[in-house]
């Protein structure tokens, strides 16, 4: 059995041409049915589906064998036993940090930074050696400058649509975003010959 774990949303729909390289195809549309777990044109391959941030967990585990995340996902998460072979190149945007158009300078204590990256954002301010206060969110980031919860916020932007209708601007550039295929270790041991065959027609789809 070959499990593989996919979140609904963009990257469900940019991987499915991927997958379908690889004849794998699912028999179930997620947007229709309420199954998590979906079958496909062959008895041993499954896709579970799960949210994004979940996938990096259930394929460390073992629980799924593949999965698709993004970058500031996989970031985030760490990559512990996790290989990442390939760069699936869709679902692209960037890690940025942003803050209000019209900032006021803070005039005492440290930058309160408010994400969801907060591995990612503790990491990018450290290197840059600044103190700054995490406030950990786990969504609407925009809100933060604008409630005055927080300074500034790291989010991933594509357009930028969403931070300009909230009255924010993208400040520094953390890291570009595709998503990755990510494969659990030990299942790329033993199940070696599928997984890689599976790998090579990914590949070969997405140049
Ligand atoms: O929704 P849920 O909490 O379950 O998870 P999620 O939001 O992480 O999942 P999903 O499906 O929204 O995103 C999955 C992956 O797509 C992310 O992990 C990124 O790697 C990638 N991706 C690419 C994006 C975007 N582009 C993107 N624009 N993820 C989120 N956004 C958000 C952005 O933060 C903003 O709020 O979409 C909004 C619109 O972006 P603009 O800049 O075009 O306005
Ligand atoms: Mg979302």
């Amino acid at each position: 059995m070959i499990t593989i774990a996919l979140s609904k949303g963009r990257i469900y729909k940019e991987t499915l041409p991927l997958l379908a390289a690889a004849d794998i195809v699912p028999t179930d549309d997620p947007d229709k049915s309420r199954k998590l777990i979906l079958d496909t044109n062959h008895d041993d391959v499954k896709l579970v589906i799960i949210r994004a941030t979940d996938v990096p967990t259930y394929v460390q585990f073992g629980a799924a064998d593949l999965g698709v995340a993004g970058k500031d996902v996989l970031l985030e998460h760490g990559g512990e036993g996790l290989y990442e072979p390939l760069d699936l190149k869709i679902a692209k945007c960037k890690l940025m940090t942003a803050g209000l158009v019209d900032a006021k300078p803070r005039v005492s204590g440290r930058l309160r930074v408010a994400t969801k990256f907060t591995n990612v954002a503790k990491r990018y301010f450290e290197s840059r050696g600044e103190q700054i206060e995490l406030i950990k969110l786990y969504g609407s980031m925009e809100l933060g400058p604008i409630v005055g919860l927080s300074d500034l916020i790291v989010d991933v932007v594509d357009t930028g649509n969403t931070l300009k209708a909230n009255g924010l601007k993208p400040v520094d550039h953390i890291a570009d975003i595709s998503s990755r295929l990510v494969v659990n270790k030990a299942s790329m041991k033993m199940k070696h010959e599928k997984i890689s065959a599976i790998i090579d027609q990914i590949s070969a789809a997405v140049s």
